[in-house]
């Protein structure tokens, strides 16, 4: 351990420790822009871009950035002194010198770090006028808007996207007022390798990338009488929209919600939960096929439209792996348009069906060209977890308030099995629930699989089946689902059955959700809440579920058969 001074408050830390952070440890907040680090999920970003955390070491002529300087033996550290406080504030009065000051309508309106950094400090008027740097924005794709006015350079979202997430659609270009963080070339997102991830968008401390906002489509949609508008909800919405509404994290709101969009007019509320717990039948007779009848194996989950799209652009060689299941969301629109309207005798084309989702990419993931018709899409608007908020905020609804509503009948009662889709594990997890049950012909003694559960990057386990061990690999963020492939191809891994989730987290971590500000614990509320609403499910097994049961009986036929096949799966390009 290392003794300093900060401040005139002795402590130990360990070595290796910044000043930023063991100021932290007694409760001194440093002012950062740029740091950002979370140790569980096993990234931080590159240090001192933004030089706001300023601070003095006693003894030194200049000042130096907290967030990269290590703490030494018998160091003294000064962060409220007028020579560090002014030049954090000089540093900031650069920074908003060469910002658009349109806070009032940007997207991060009173969730903008740069924002709450100009109020912290005081900052009244803007010190340094003149010129500004001017570059287009980027609306070119169906997921993410990127706005590098109003970027700070502070490269979150390159680390996301190049280190994280390995995809490396993002990085610094050009110098001076002409410094923007863009994919090579400037090209647009669109003609990009982007993953339509969102991590650069969770990251994002100003409005400089955000998500496309859905939501005039979605109240025009509403307002029509010629419509009939449907909504899903995500597994993972119902412990991170409270965040929105002063609750804590994984507070568990699914009834809220449903009440909540209810309010808004929409005419059906569907629990995505209840597709996800479809998937798993899907997913499940597909494994028991492929082991079974000696294909191909792994296999791979395919609910996660940012993976699917990696491995298509990355792995075009292994894409017989991934199982041929459309998504829940998916599943959930074809359904509505197929067999919801086949019971109710509304016309699909009258049909409107809206997803709230915790991602970007399952805007993208709606829009792939071979999912539903010109016409009669599976699904036709996207939101995210935020935009709902936004929505529910507009119509003043006191969320928090709400009295607790139910889901509607035909496709609003799932399993546990279906609600830990949302993190990471959850999906491989409730595959294994069904299949282990299919194989063996017996009733599970334990539900839970804790070997597949929590965060370590790639994970792997064994789980007895009967007399088979199925191999079970888990990678979390597209970085280690990059490890993850190469060790398959190069022979280093060899897995039965794998769950990859191209967020860090899953879904609960998703780039659609409440804004984590670093907070990591937040992650972690949001998962034990999905393990609790499992827990406490009256099915926890996804062929349990007496609507799964039915709709198998009365419209669909036999899992994996042939009018399964036609509505419910996909495949893939590269
Ligand atoms: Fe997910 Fe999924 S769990 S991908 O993380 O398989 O987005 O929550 O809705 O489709 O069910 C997301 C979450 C979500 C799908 C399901
Ligand atoms: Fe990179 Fe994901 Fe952002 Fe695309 S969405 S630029 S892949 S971090």
């Amino acid at each position: 351990m290392i003794n300093c001074v900060i401040n005139d408050k002795k402590l130990k830390v360990k070595e290796g420790t910044t000043i930023l952070d063991a100021a932290k440890e007694i409760g001194i907040d440093i002012p950062t822009l740029c740091h950002m680090k979370l140790p569980n999920f096993n990234y931080k970003n590159k240090p001192s871009s933004c030089r706001i955390c300023m601070v003095e070491v006693v003894g030194r002529p200049k000042l130096c950035t907290a967030c990269s300087e290590e703490i030494t033996e018998g160091m003294i550290v000064k962060t409220d002194t007028p020579k560090a406080v002014e030049a954090r504030k000089i540093n900031l009065e650069l920074l908003l010198s060469n910002h658009p000051k349109d806070c009032l309508v940007c997207p991060k309106n009173l969730n903008c770090e740069l924002q709450a950094l100009a109020e912290k400090m005081g900052i009244r008027e803007i010190a340094y006028k003149g010129e500004r740097m001017q570059h287009k924005v980027d609306a070119s794709s169906n997921s993410i808007y990127r706005n590098p006015n109003k970027c700070v350079m502070c490269r979150r979202c390159e680390t996301m996207c190049n280190e994280v997430q390995t995809v490396g659609t993002l990085s610094g270009l050009n110098r001076g007022f002409d410094a923007i963080v863009a994919p090579a070339f400037n090209i647009s997102l669109a003609e990009s390798s982007c993953t339509f991830c969102g991590q650069c968008v969770a990251v994002c401390p100003t409005g400089a990338i955000v998500e496309i906002d859905a939501t005039d489509k979605v109240f025009n949609a509403i307002k029509n009488p010629k419509k009939h508008v449907v909504v899903q909800v995500a597994p993972s919405i119902r412990v991170a929209i409270g965040e929105l509404f002063d609750m804590e994290a994984g507070e568990v709101t699914t009834g809220k919600l449903v009440t909540a969009l209810r309010k808004l007019g929409f005419d059906v509320v569907f629990d995505t939960d209840f597709s996800a717990d479809l998937t798993v039948m899907e997913e499940a007779s597909e494994l028991v096929d492929r082991i079974e009848n000696n294909k191909t194996l792994p296999i791979l989950t395919s609910c996660c439209p940012a993976w699917v799209r990696f491995i298509e652009m990355n792995y075009p060689d292994m894409l017989d792996i991934p199982s041929s299941c459309k998504s829940p969301q998916i599943m959930m629109g074809s359904m509505v348009k197929t067999y919801y309207a086949n019971k109710t005798g509304i016309p699909s084309k009258d049909i409107v069906m809206v997803s709230v989702m915790p991602c970007t990419a399952k805007k993208a993931e709606a829009a792939r060209s071979e999912l539903g018709t010109k016409d009669i899409r599976d699904v036709d608007y996207v939101l995210s977890t935020r935009e709902l908020g936004r929505m529910i905020k507009l119509y003043g609804i006191d969320f928090k308030g709400l009295e607790e509503g139910k889901f509607d009948k035909l496709m609003g009662e799932s399993s546990g099995a279906g609600t830990i889709f949302g993190t990471t594990g959850g999906v491989i997890e409730a595959a294994i629930r069904t299949a282990s049950e299919w194989l063996t012909g017996k009733e599970l003694e334990k539900i839970e699989f804790e070997e597949l559960r929590g965060l370590k990057g790639i994970r792997g386990a064994q789980v007895k089946i009967g007399d088979l061990n199925l191999k079970v690999g888990i990678a979390h963020g597209l970085g280690n689902a990059r490890k993850l492939l190469d060790g398959i191809r190069s022979k280093k891994y060899n897995f039965d059955a794998i769950e990859i989730m191209a967020c860090p987290g899953g879904c609960i971590g998703g780039g659609g959700q409440p804004y984590h500000h670093g907070h990591e614990e937040i992650l972690l509320k949001r998962q034990r809440a999905l393990y609790d609403i499992d827990k406490n499910k009256k099915f926890r097994k996804a062929h349990e579920n007496p609507m799964i049961k039915e709709i198998y009986e009365t419209y669909l036929g036999k899992p994996y058969g042939e009018r399964a096949h036609d509505l419910l799966h996909t495949s893939y390009s590269p």
